[in-house]
């Protein structure tokens, strides 16, 4: 009898139930649910719904039932760095914030009281996000400390949805680290750190691996989707599941993770806190099997989701990446310029940072595309030379995994960009990389060498010469 995997994967802008199982040695994939995720404005904040997410969540699991499919185990995986603070009867406190909300401002300077910079990146080896957990934990002490005095846990937002599904809490580790509150070195929250800046040690929960089981659905769960199914903790940051899918088992192996972020970077065995690494701002996130992922975070596709919008979903994505094709004006911009975190309105963010560095304005949707398409590339050919130069290696060929893996022309670019040939694939990475922790701590799959040979033999991969 056919034995399914479901992976539980949500982005910033959806999320997707998906079915695995193994077929001759590769793996199988079948999409069961997708829904809308985003942000919307509550009190003048922008939140997730985790509500309306739990209640797709659990739509996706009927689903699964309702075709005779029932999981082995499942797992959940999100973006990272957010997180909800639970009161004593498990209620969350306050609105579910998400990290493009603007709270954040000027929390940096707060913690800067408490630690420098640079101890602070000794210690943690997380680059400076202006959103990353410790600013947003300072700004609930400013905003809204009665929340923290009130709070019993903290629990990042899949570790928050796998506790509502077994009423277990655990922090899971590969998440854990984006808080910049976990110790490079010890791989456990930095409590003295923690102590430091005034925060609650009793809402630490403890941290646990990937491949980690959870357990099973509470009774409630049980009764109203109709079936039992154990948890196991995916990486639950969305990264970390994408970058255990990265089909390369060579120890050099360079990669973007595309999706609404860009994520460029290696894999590494141990964390660089270095002086010279923060200044460049990479980071040491932590991975499956303690693994770091030194990268840095690059705009991405949020920016041409943002573009989509303003444009009322006139065109498809293929559509403005084919329109971006046919424009050759030669305007660039910084992506990681904070001005595209979350602006109004991206069209005249593009056009305010073209304007004022002397370039041409781009005005047409293509034009707008074009800029950002290429910006991307010229970012991501940037960031290889600094990875080469931190790392000393020179490599050969670069992975793009995850959705954006899909734009031919912006694969091409990144070609030309960073004179690396560009190995496209697999697109749905995170939900691959989800499903494979859960592979291996069943005994599916021996360990992340035969799971990533596994991706390498299961999926399409598309070569494109710089
Ligand atoms: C990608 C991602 C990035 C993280 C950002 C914010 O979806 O998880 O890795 O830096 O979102 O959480």
């Amino acid at each position: 009898m056919t034995e399914y995997y479901l992976a539980v994967d949500i982005g910033a802008s959806s999320g997707r139930h998906i079915l695995g199982h193994m077929e001759q040695g590769r793996v199988v994939m079948e999409e069961m649910h997708r829904f809308y995720n985003g942000l919307t404005v509550k009190d003048g904040e922008a939140c997730w719904d985790l509500e309306q997410l739990f209640e797709e969540i659990k739509i996706g699991l009927k689903k699964c039932g309702k075709a005779g499919k029932i999981p082995v185990s499942m797992g959940i995986d999100t973006w990272a760095v957010d997180f909800v603070l639970l009161d004593g009867n498990n209620q969350v406190l306050g609105n579910t914030v998400g990290y493009r909300d603007r709270r954040t401002e000027g929390m940096d300077r707060l913690v800067r009281r408490v630690i420098p910079e640079k101890e602070l990146y000794g210690r943690t080896g997380i680059q400076k996000q202006i959103f990353n957990t410790i600013y947003q934990l300072m700004a609930v002490k400013e905003k809204h400390p009665g929340h923290l005095d009130k709070a019993v846990a903290m629990l990042m937002v899949p570790d928050y949805f796998q506790f509502l599904l077994t009423g277990k809490m655990a922090s899971e580790y590969t998440n854990a680290t984006t808080t910049q509150l976990v110790s490079a070195k010890t791989k456990d929250w930095d409590f003295e750190l923690i102590e430091m800046l005034g925060y609650p040690k009793r809402i630490f929960q403890p941290i646990k691996k990937p491949g980690t089981v959870l357990g099973a659905f509470t009774e409630e769960i049980r009764r109203e989707v109709g079936f039992d199914c154990q948890v196991i903790l995916p990486a639950t940051h969305d990264t970390g599941s994408a970058v255990l899918a990265v089909p390369s088992n060579e120890e050099n192996a360079l990669y973007i993770s595309s999706g609404t972020w860009s994520l460029m970077g290696v894999e590494r065995k141990e964390a660089d806190c270095t002086e010279e690494s923060r200044r460049l701002n990479f980071t040491n996130e932590g991975g499956y099997d303690h693994r770091f992922r030194y990268l840095k975070n690059i705009m991405g596709l949020w920016m041409i989701q943002s573009l989509k919008k303003e444009l009322q979903d006139m065109y498809s994505f293929a559509e403005l990446c084919e329109m971006a094709s046919q424009e050759k004006i030669p305007s660039l911009v910084d992506c990681n310029d904070s001005r595209f975190l979350a602006p109004e309105s991206m069209t005249e963010a593009v056009q305010g940072y073209c304007k004022e560095t002397g370039q041409q304005v781009p005005a047409a949707p293509a034009q707008l595309a074009g800029v950002i398409y290429r910006s991307f590339a010229d970012c991501y050919g940037k960031t290889v030379r600094e990875i080469e130069a931190m790392t000393g290696v020179q490599y050969k060929n670069l992975h793009v995994v995850g959705g954006g893996a899909n734009a031919a022309y912006l694969n091409q670019l990144t070609a030309a960009g960073t004179g690396k040939t560009v190995l496209a694939g697999p697109t749905e990475a995170t939900a691959i990389g989800n499903l494979m922790v859960q592979f291996i701590t069943k005994g599916v799959l021996a360990d992340l060498e035969a799971a990533r040979q596994c991706v390498y033999d299961s999926f399409e991969i598309k070569i494109y010469e710089p």
